[in-house]
C-alpha cells in the first residue's frame, strides 16, 4: 500500500523577481511564478528540490513578462497579488486558493498537493485535488470522445492507436492536459504540463472534488484566469504557441483513401473531380505509394514517375500530400535505414539494443525525435520529396507511437529518449513522441518548400503541437454516433488550443449511407480541416460514390466551403494573432447564458457563423438553440431572435447555418481549387443589424511570407444603426494590393427599401441597383477602399 504524503506547515519564504518560493517544515518547496497578470505557475518539489526546468509545450518565443507582484505575510497566510489575481497560501496546511480582486474564490485546494512514492519506477506519483463548486462545468482536455461537459468523468492521457474507437474510449491519440473550468460566470484554465501518463478526475470519484495526477515528474501546473473562457484558451496558446498561417489551399477540400494506387487510379480520380466540377485542392497518397512501406521511397511499379505525376496534378490545381510513418524498416539495402544506423538516430532499450517493433514494413527501428540532431537529420530526408518531386504536404501517422502485436501497442517503458538533453525513459517521452515527429517533419518542410508555406498533419500530439501541424481525429467509423463525435471532438480540440483539426469525413471504417455522407460533408464544410478519408476496404468514398443526389449536395456544400474561404482564413488569422479558436462551442460564445453550457451540437465558426449539424437519419427538422443576438437563416434570410430555441426544418440538401445580424462577410466565387480564377469583384455580404458589430477580413497572397513584410490587409468593418441610417465603416491595416477591382455589395435584411447610398460623402446613383424582391437582396458595387458608407 502506498502512503499519501503531504506538505507540512509553513517554514519560510523568499521572493525573486520571477517567483515566490515557500518551504514547508518537511522540506516541500512551492514556487509560484508570475507569468503575467492572469497566469500563475504552481510548481512543487516534495523532497530534494526541483528538476531541471524544461518543457516541450511552451513556445520558445513566449517570454513571461516582467510583472510586478506583491507578497504580503500575515499570521496565517502568505498572499501574492498581481493586477488581476490574488493567491492565498495557508501557512498551516500549505493549501492554496486563487481569488479575483473582488475577493471571489475562483479555485481552491481540497487536499491540495500530495504525493506517493512510485515503488516500481522510483520518483513520485504527484497529485493535486481541488474543490468542485456545485455549479461548476469542465471543458477541453484534447480529443476525449464524450459530451463537451466533462463533469462526472475520469480520463487518462496516454497516446493510443484506437482503431474504431467509440463514444467514451479513453485514452485516444492525443494528450492535452489542459482544461477549462467555469462556475458563477467565471472561467479559468488549468494546464498540467507533465508528459508522464496523467489522469484527470472531474468530480467523478468524489462529487465535490476535481483532481489531477501523473505517474512521475513534477506537480507543475498553470492557473489561467479568463474570466471569459475564450480568453482562457487564448492565454493558453499565448504560452504554448500558435501556428503560422497555412497556405490558403490547405483550407480547401482534401480527398484521401487508404490507398489510391497505382498512378492511373490517382489520375482517374483527380480527373473525375474536375469533370464533375467538385472543388478539390489536396490529394493524398497513403502507405502503398512506398516501396514495401519504406519511408521516403516510391514503389516503382505503382508510381514509376512520381515527379511527372506530382507535376501533372499540380497543373490541374492539386497539391500532393504523402504519408510518412515513424517506423524505419530494418533493411541493410535501404539507404534511410543505413544512414540512421550510422548516425545512431534510433531509440534504444535501457540495456542498449534498439527497440525493434512491427508495423507496416515488418520489423522497424524508430528515430528518437526527442533528440535535436535526430530531428535535424529527419528534416533533411524531405529534400527530394519536397524540394525535387514537389510534394506539398506531409501526413504523419502511427506516431503515438503505435506498434503491432505487443501488449500496450507501443514501446515498453524502459526505452530511452534524449528529451532534448534530459535523458529519460519512454514513460516520460511517450506523450510527446508524435509531437516531436511532426515538429521534425515541419522543420523539413520549412527547409524545402520555401517560398511556399508548409502543411503537416499528424495523428498524435501534445500541448503545443499546434505550432507545427494540423491534425485529424483518427480511425472513426461510418456511423451517426461518429458524426456526433466528430462535432464534439473538433470543438473540444479547439477549446484545447488546437484549431486546425477535422475528422475523416464519412467515416474511416465501414461504408456510410448516402445520407450519412451528405450530413458529414455538411458539418465538415465548416471544420478547419476538411478531408474525406476511408480505409478503402469497403465501397468507394468519393463525393460521386453515393448516387446523383449525394453528388449534387456534396458539390453544393464543398462549393460553399470555397465561397467561405475568406471567412475561414480570417478566422485562422484571428487564431494565429489573438488565439481565438476557429471553432467555438456556444458555451464559449456566451458563458453567461446557462442554456449554452451543456449544448453539444450548436457551434460558432469564427465570429459570426453558427452551425448546427443534422446528426440523425431521416431528419426533417430539429431544435436549434440560438444564443444572444439576432440570426439570419443562411438559406432564406429569415431573421431569428436569439436567446431561444427554434425548430428549424430542412431537406437533405440543407443544414442549419445562421449568420449573425450586423456581420459583414466576404465570399469568393466558386472555384475548383484555390487560385483557379481571378476574382473580378469581391462579394461582400452585409447583414442588417440593430447595434454595433465588428467584422474582420484578413487578406494576403494565400501563400508565401510577404505578409511578414506587411504584404497583407486586415480590414475592420463596423456596422451600426443610427436612427434611420445604417452606417458601415471600413478601416485597413497593411499594404497588400487586392487582385480584385471592387466590392460587390449584397444587402441582407433591407427588404429592398433602399433610398440613398452615400459612399465617402458621394451619393451613389442607385437607379441601377438591382432589387431581388424574392430574397429581399439588394446588390451594388463600391470602391474597395471606401471608409464610410451610409445607407438609408
Ligand atoms: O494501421 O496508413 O489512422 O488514416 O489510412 C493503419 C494506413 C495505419 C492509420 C491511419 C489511417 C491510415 C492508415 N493508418
Amino acid at each position: 500500500m502506498n502512503i499519501e504524503l503531504y506538505p507540512g506547515a509553513y517554514a519560510s519564504h523568499k521572493t525573486t523577481p520571477q517567483y515566490l518560493e515557500i518551504v514547508s517544515t518537511n522540506g516541500v518547496q512551492l514556487r509560484l511564478y508570475v507569468i503575467n497578470d492572469y497566469v500563475i505557475r504552481f510548481r512543487y518539489a516534495p523532497e530534494v528540490g526541483f528538476e531541471s526546468d524544461f518543457s516541450y509545450a511552451l513556445d520558445p518565443n513566449f517570454k513571461p513578462e516582467n510583472i510586478e507582484f506583491k507578497v504580503v505575510e500575515s499570521d496565517k497566510t502568505i498572499e501574492l497579488k498581481t493586477a488581476q489575481l490574488k493567491v492565498i497560501i495557508d501557512k498551516g496546511d500549505f493549501k492554496t486558493k486563487v481569488l479575483d480582486l473582488q475577493g471571489f474564490t475562483i479555485i481552491e485546494d481540497e487536499k491540495g498537493f500530495h504525493w506517493e512514492e512510485n515503488k516500481i519506477y522510483g520518483g513520485n506519483i504527484v497529485q493535486m485535488s481541488k474543490a468542485t463548486q456545485e455549479n461548476e462545468h469542465y471543458y477541453g482536455l484534447g480529443d476525449k470522445p464524450v459530451h463537451p461537459n466533462l463533469r462526472g468523468k475520469r480520463f487518462k492521457n496516454w497516446g493510443m492507436d484506437e482503431y474504431g474507437f467509440h463514444r467514451g474510449t479513453d485514452p485516444l491519440y492525443k494528450s492535452i492536459p489542459f482544461y477549462t473550468g467555469l462556475h458563477n460566470d467565471v472561467g479559468y484554465g488549468i494546464f498540467f504540463d507533465n508528459t508522464f501518463k496523467s489522469y484527470f478526475d472531474f468530480a467523478s470519484e468524489r462529487k465535490t472534488v476535481t483532481s489531477f495526477w501523473a505517474n512521475g515528474g513534477e506537480m507543475n501546473y498553470y492557473f489561467i484566469y479568463g474570466p471569459e473562457m475564450i480568453d482562457v484558451t487564448a492565454r493558453y496558446t499565448e504560452m504554448t504557441g500558435r501556428p503560422e498561417l497555412p497556405p490558403l489551399w490547405a483550407l480547401g477540400y482534401h480527398q484521401c483513401k487508404w490507398s489510391y494506387y497505382p498512378e492511373s487510379k490517382v489520375r482517374e480520380v483527380t480527373t473525375k473531380f474536375r469533370e464533375l466540377n467538385i472543388p478539390c485542392d489536396a490529394f493524398y497518397l497513403d502507405i502503398d505509394y512506398m516501396d514495401g512501406f519504406r519511408c521516403f521511397t516510391w514503389d516503382g511499379d505503382k508510381f514509376p514517375q512520381p515527379k511527372q505525376l506530382v507535376d501533372d496534378l499540380k497543373a490541374q490545381g492539386y497539391k500532393t500530400i504523402v504519408i510518412i510513418d515513424p517506423g524505419i524498416k530494418i533493411d541493410k539495402d535501404y539507404d534511410v535505414f543505413n544512414e540512421g544506423l550510422a548516425k545512431d538516430v534510433y531509440c534504444r532499450r535501457a540495456d542498449g539494443p534498439h527497440i525493434k517493433g512491427k508495423v507496416w514494413p515488418g520489423d522497424c527501428y524508430f528515430p528518437d525525435f526527442t533528440k535535436p540532431e535526430v530531428r535535424e537529420w529527419w528534416s533533411t530526408l524531405f529534400e527530394n520529396m519536397i524540394g525535387e518531386i514537389g510534394v506539398k504536404g506531409v501526413w504523419n501517422d502511427m506516431n503515438e507511437p503505435a506498434l503491432f502485436e505487443v501488449e500496450g501497442k507501443s514501446f515498453p517503458p524502459d526505452v530511452r529518449h534524449d528529451y532534448d538533453g534530459h535523458p529519460c525513459s519512454h514513460r516520460k517521452a511517450h506523450n510527446i513522441y508524435g509531437m516531436q515527429m511532426s515538429r521534425a517533419t515541419y522543420e523539413g518542410l520549412k527547409k524545402y518548400s520555401k517560398p511556399d508555406r508548409p502543411f503537416v498533419i499528424t495523428r498524435s500530439t501534445y500541448s503545443g503541437g499546434q505550432r507545427f501541424t494540423s491534425a485529424w481525429t483518427g480511425d472513426n467509423i461510418a456511423s451517426w454516433e461518429h458524426l456526433w463525435l466528430a462535432n464534439v471532438q473538433v470543438q473540444r480540440m479547439n477549446v484545447s488550443g488546437f484549431s486546425f483539426i477535422g475528422s475523416d469525413v464519412g467515416g474511416f471504417i465501414e461504408h456510410p449511407t448516402p445520407e450519412l455522407y451528405i450530413r458529414w460533408v455538411q458539418l465538415a464544410t465548416f471544420h478547419p480541416f476538411f478531408r474525406t478519408h476511408s480505409s478503402g476496404d469497403h465501397g468507394d468514398q468519393e463525393p460521386w460514390s453515393f448516387g446523383e443526389e449525394a453528388l449534387a449536395i456534396s458539390r453544393k456544400f464543398i462549393e460553399i466551403r470555397y465561397m467561405f474561404l475568406p471567412y475561414l482564413y480570417t478566422s485562422f488569422y484571428q487564431y494565429v494573432t489573438n488565439g481565438k479558436p476557429m471553432v467555438r462551442p456556444i458555451s464559449m460564445y456566451d458563458q453567461h447564458d446557462p442554456e449554452t453550457l451543456n449544448r453539444a451540437d450548436e457551434t460558432m465558426i469564427g465570429d459570426h457563423i453558427l452551425i448546427c449539424p443534422v446528426i440523425e437519419p431521416n431528419s426533417k427538422g430539429r431544435y436549434v438553440y440560438l444564443p444572444k443576438g439576432n440570426w439570419y437563416y443562411y438559406w432564406n434570410d429569415t431573421l431569428h431572435e436569439g436567446s431561444k430555441e427554434d425548430f428549424i426544418t430542412y431537406k437533405l440538401d440543407t443544414s442549419p447555418i445562421f449568420i449573425k445580424a450586423g456581420a459583414v462577410i466576404a465570399n469568393h466565387p466558386k472555384m475548383q481549387y484555390v487560385g483557379e480564377k481571378k476574382i473580378e469583384n469581391l462579394d461582400l455580404h452585409i447583414y442588417l443589424g440593430t447595434g454595433k458589430e465588428l467584422s474582420t477580413l484578413y487578406e494576403d497572397k494565400g501563400d508565401g511570407y510577404d505578409y511578414e513584410e506587411g504584404g497583407y490587409l486586415e480590414k475592420s468593418f463596423v456596422t451600426d444603426k443610427v436612427k434611420n441610417q445604417y452606417i458601415i465603416t471600413q478601416s485597413i491595416i497593411g499594404n497588400y494590393e487586392e487582385e480584385y477591382g471592387g466590392y460587390k455589395i449584397t444587402l441582407h435584411g433591407f427588404d429592398g427599401k433602399l433610398k440613398n447610398v452615400i459612399v465617402d460623402e458621394t451619393p451613389l446613383d442607385i437607379s441601377n441597383i438591382s432589387y431581388k424582391d424574392i430574397d429581399k437582396k439588394t446588390e451594388f458595387f463600391v470602391n474597395k477602399r471606401f471608409s464610410k458608407m451610409v445607407l438609408s
